[in-house]
């Protein structure tokens, strides 16, 4: 077994005792840094730049240097899986994602290959052993990946959507072709998360970004279903230690129950969502992260410190509590606020864990 210096971040996650609440950010590496836009262009476009496993691991580490945060996160992208069956994807300067040959008919679903990550991925699997590297053992390291349903939108789509139309009428007119679309990505994420994890990933977590666009019933059998058959299907040790499992689905604070159920080890939650309601309701089988509302970044440092206690205090004694941002961070906050944010967390938490 690998040391850690600090594990507080994965002993939440296993609501072990820990001295303080652990915190990371969602994006924590992105286009707020200054060194993060400068090492973008160094590399050229966005996937030459996920391509590259030294740029990749500087991209990670940038957000550490800055702000005691207890975990990096791999940097790369959920659409890398898509890119790898085939799909043909692209970032337009200044646009969203794009994909040269998007899914819309049940043959191409059925052409669709499930790719083997130590191949068409072994890009990411080169950039998690180079990241673990550099980290010596600082923190922990999460992997990644989209959910079957957050994926199979731009997959079906195209690219970005609002009102995700092409998908729904998918989800409605032919719900087989979704479904065998679905599976076949639930298939590529179980293999692409246990090749992360046997390259170093500490932890995993998977977003559902778009899960929340669905209606009750809907949810649960076109998203939460295959995120359930992911939990079944990872390796949940590796390296002589237990390695968590993250469920965030963005406005999936109705389902917290069921989520909870899926046997995943920690529920992230948007801002929408009471911690205190949370905790009471699933607390006692699953951790919980998140979950201030990233705009709260734009704040002073005293009103960011305000919102932290306050959350701080929903959540209240215990471990089980990862903090985080609601949602990722967003492109123009200053880059002082998350140092106020973090560093709030460390300092008014250790109360709560004595
Ligand atoms: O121009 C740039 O530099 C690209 C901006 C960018 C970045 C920094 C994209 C394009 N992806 C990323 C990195 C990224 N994406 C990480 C890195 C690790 C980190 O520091 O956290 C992660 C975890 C993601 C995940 C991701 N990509 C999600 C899920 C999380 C979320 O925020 O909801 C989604 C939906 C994407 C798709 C994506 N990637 C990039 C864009 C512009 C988009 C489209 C978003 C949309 O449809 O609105």
């Amino acid at each position: 077994m690998s040391t850690l210096k600090n594990d507080r971040y994965l002993r939440a996650l296993l609501r072990e005792p820990v001295d303080c609440t652990p915190v990371w950010l969602m994006r924590q590496a992105g286009r707020y840094l200054p060194e993060y836009k400068a090492t973008r262009a160094q590399a050229g476009d966005f996937m030459s730049l996920c391509r590259n496993a030294e740029l990749a691991c500087e991209v990670t580490l940038q957000p550490l240097r800055r702000y005691d945060l207890d975990a990096a996160i791999l940097f790369s992208d959920i659409l890398t899986v898509p890119d790898a069956m085939g799909l043909g994807l692209s970032f337009g300067a200044g646009e969203g994602p794009k994909f040269a040959r998007p899914i819309d008919s049940l043959s191409a679903v059925q052409n669709l290959p499930i790719p083997d990550p130590e191949v068409e991925l072994q890009y990411v699997m080169n950039a998690v052993r180079t990241i673990r590297r550099e980290l010596k053992g600082d923190v922990p390291l999460i992997g990644f990946s989209g959910s079957p349903w957050t994926l199979a939108t731009y997959m079906v789509e195209g690219g970005s959507s609002k009102a995700f139309t092409k998908i729904k009428k998918m989800m409605y007119a032919e719900p087989q072709t979704l479904h065998l679309l679905l599976d076949k990505v639930a298939e590529a994420v179980i293999l692409y998360l246990n090749a992360q994890i046997k390259a170093g990933a500490q932890s995993v977590m998977i977003f559902d970004t778009w899960g929340g666009v669905l209606a009750h019933r809907d949810y649960l059998d076109f998203s939460l279903q295959y995120m359930h058959k992911i939990v079944d299907g990872l390796i949940r040790e590796n390296d002589g230690r237990k390695v968590p499992v993250t469920l965030f689905t963005k406005g999936g604070g109705l389902w917290l129950e069921q989520i909870a159920n899926t046997g995943c080890d920690a529920v992230g939650l948007d801002w929408t969502v009471n911690l205190a309601d949370a905790k009471a309701q699933v607390g006692h089988k699953v951790a919980l992260q998140g979950n201030m509302d990233p705009s709260v970044l734009y704040a002073s440092p005293e009103r960011i410190e305000q919102e932290v206690r306050s959350i701080l205090s929903d959540f209240g004694t215990g471990s089980g509590h990862v903090f985080n941002l609601g949602h990722g961070i967003h492109q123009d906050v200053p880059v002082e606020s998350p140092k106020a944010f973090v560093d709030a967390i460390h300092h008014y938490s250790a109360p709560y864990h004595k």
